[in-house]
C-alpha cells in the first residue's frame, strides 16, 4: 500500500467517530436559518456543507487545511532548485492535512507516474470531435469517457461494503488526476499547435511534465506548479466543488462527478472568467490601437461595460470581501519574472481603476479582484495565448481539491444530497401575503 493511502487509512476511523457522534448525539442543534432572499439568491451564505480540506473566510482568502497560501507556498517540499512546490505535496497536505516528509513525496510522484497512461480511445474520442469543440468541452468529455475504468463501480457493482466505498474511489481519484496533466496538454497540442504532440517525461513531477508537454520552457514550469495549486480547492460551495460533491452523493464515481463539476467551471460567472479577463482587456487595447490607455480612457472603458449591463470579469466574489490571495500570489510572481510585459501592466492598472469605480456603481458586494483577474495574463506572457484554454488549466487544479473532497465523502459517508423545494404559492404564505 501507498504511503498515502495508509495514511488515510490511519486517519479515516478517527474521524468517522467524530462524525457520528456529532450527527448522533447534537443532530439537532441549529446551525442556521435560510430567508426568502437566499432561496432565490443562490444560497449564498446558507451553512449547510462540511469539509475540512479548505475554508474560505471572507477577509483573508483561502486556507487549505489551515494554511494560508503564503504559508502553503513556503513549506512544502519543492523539487530541487525549483521556486515553487510540488503539486504532488499538495494533494498530499489537502488529502491528510499533513505536510509530507521527502519519504511520502518520492512515493506519492511515483505513484502517480504509474497511473498516467491515458487509455488510446480517449485521444481517438478527442480527434473525432468537431474541430470547433471548445477545449473544456473535449476536457469533460476526455474524462467522462474514462468512466469505463472506474473501479468503484466495478467493486460496488460486485457487493461491497459501506465501510469501503473510499477505497476504490481513492484509486479511481489517484488514477484520474494523474492522468489529466497529459490529457489537458494534448488537447492544446491537438487544438493549437498543428497536432505536434509531445510525450510525457515520467522522470519529471507534474507540474513541471505539463510544461514540457506544453511546449514551454522554464519557468513555465514554476507556473503550472503555482497555477495547480492556487486553483485547488475553494472550499465546498463554489459551482465546480458543489457539483463534484452533489454527483458523487449519488454515488457516481470519480469520473462522472469530476466531469460534471468541470462542466460547471466552464461558466461565466466561474471558471471562464480568467478567459474572459484577457478578451475584455485585448477588446480595450484594440480600440486603443495596442497603446495602453490613460487611467482616465481606462475609466470611461469600465464604466462603458457597468454602463451596457455587463460585468469586469475578474471582479467580485460570492464569499471574499477583500482582494484575492491567489491574485496577490500571482502578482507577486508577475512582479518578479515579467514587471514589463504590457497586460501585467493594464491588469495593474485594472487593480487602481476598478474597485472605486465598482464602489460608487453600488452593486457588486466586492469591488476588489479574484484569481482570474490575474490567471490569464501570466500564461499570455509565456505564450498560451489561446485563452479558450485556461479554464482547463483551472480544471486540472480544481481536480485536486474536489476529488480530495470526494474521498474524504465516501469515507465518512456523506449522504445523497438532497435539499427540499418549496413552491411561490408556498413562500408567499410563509411571508404573510396570503
Ligand atoms: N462587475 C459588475 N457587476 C458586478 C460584479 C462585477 N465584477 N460583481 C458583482 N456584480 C453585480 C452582480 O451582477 C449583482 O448584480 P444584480 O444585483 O443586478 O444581479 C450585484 O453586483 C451583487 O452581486 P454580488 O452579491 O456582489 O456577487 P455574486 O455573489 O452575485 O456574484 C460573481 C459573484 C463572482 C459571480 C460576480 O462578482 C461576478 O459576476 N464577477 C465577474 C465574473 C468573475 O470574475 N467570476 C469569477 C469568480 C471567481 C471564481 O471562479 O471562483
Amino acid at each position: 500500500m501507498s504511503r498515502l493511502k495508509q495514511k488515510l487509512s490511519e486517519k479515516i476511523p478517527a474521524y468517522r467517530e467524530r462524525i457520528t457522534k456529532l450527527v448522533k448525539e447534537y443532530g439537532d442543534v441549529v446551525v442556521d436559518q435560510v430567508t426568502i432572499r437566499q432561496i432565490y439568491g443562490g444560497m449564498r451564505g446558507v451553512k449547510s456543507l462540511s469539509t475540512d480540506i479548505s475554508y474560505l473566510d471572507p477577509e483573508e482568502g483561502i486556507r487549505f487545511r489551515g494554511y494560508t497560501i503564503p504559508e502553503t507556498l513556503q513549506m512544502l517540499p519543492k523539487p530541487a532548485g525549483a521556486e515553487m512546490p510540488y503539486v504532488e505535496g499538495h494533494l498530499y497536505l489537502l488529502l491528510t492535512g499533513e505536510v509530507p516528509g521527502d519519504d511520502d513525496i518520492a512515493d506519492l510522484v511515483d505513484d502517480l507516474r504509474d497511473r498516467a497512461v491515458v487509455p488510446d480511445y480517449v485521444f481517438k474520442m478527442l480527434y473525432d470531435m468537431p474541430k470547433d469543440a471548445h477545449p473544456m468541452s473535449m476536457f469533460s468529455e476526455a474524462i467522462l469517457a474514462m468512466q469505463r475504468e472506474s473501479l468503484f463501480v466495478r467493486q460496488y457493482n460486485s457487493g461491497m461494503n459501506k465501510g469501503s466505498y473510499w477505497e476504490p474511489m481513492y484509486e479511481d481519484v489517484l488514477n484520474l488526476i494523474a492522468k489529466l496533466p497529459e490529457i489537458a496538454a494534448h488537447i492544446y497540442r491537438m487544438k493549437y499547435r498543428e497536432n505536434k504532440i509531445i510525450a510525457p517525461n515520467p522522470k519529471l513531477d507534474f507540474g513541471a511534465n505539463f510544461a514540457h508537454m506544453m511546449g514551454i520552457g522554464q519557468p513555465y514550469d514554476e507556473i503550472s506548479r503555482l497555477y495547480f495549486i492556487l486553483h485547488s480547492d475553494h472550499e465546498s460551495g463554489n459551482v465546480s466543488a458543489h457539483i463534484t460533491h452533489l454527483v458523487g452523493s449519488a454515488l457516481s464515481d470519480g469520473y462522472y462527478a469530476f466531469s460534471a463539476g468541470l462542466d460547471g467551471l466552464a461558466g461565466p460567472l466561474h471558471g471562464l472568467a480568467c478567459q474572459e479577463v484577457l478578451r475584455w482587456i485585448h477588446g480595450v487595447m484594440k480600440k486603443m490601437d495596442n497603446k495602453l490607455p490613460t487611467q482616465d480612457e481606462l475609466k470611461q472603458f469600465v464604466w462603458d461595460t457597468l454602463d451596457s449591463g455587463q460585468v469586469i470579469p475578474g471582479y467580485g466574489h460570492a464569499v471574499l470581501r477583500k482582494t484575492d490571495p491567489r491574485y496577490t500570489a500571482q502578482r507577486e510572481f508577475a512582479l518578479k519574472h515579467m514587471p514589463d510585459d504590457e497586460i501585467f501592466k493594464f491588469v495593474s492598472m485594472l487593480y487602481d481603476v476598478v474597485p472605486p469605480i465598482l464602489r460608487e456603481h453600488g452593486k457588486a458586494k466586492n469591488p476588489w479582484p479574484n484569481v482570474d483577474a490575474h490567471s490569464g495574463v501570466i500564461q499570455w506572457h509565456y505564450g498560451v495565448t489561446e485563452y479558450d484554454f485556461y479554464t482547463v488549466m483551472f480544471g486540472v487544479g480544481r481536480a485536486l481539491g474536489v476529488l480530495s473532497n470526494l474521498v474524504w465523502d465516501r469515507a465518512v459517508g456523506q449522504a445523497l444530497e438532497r435539499p427540499k423545494s418549496l413552491t411561490t404559492d408556498m413562500l408567499e404564505h410563509i411571508a404573510g401575503l396570503k
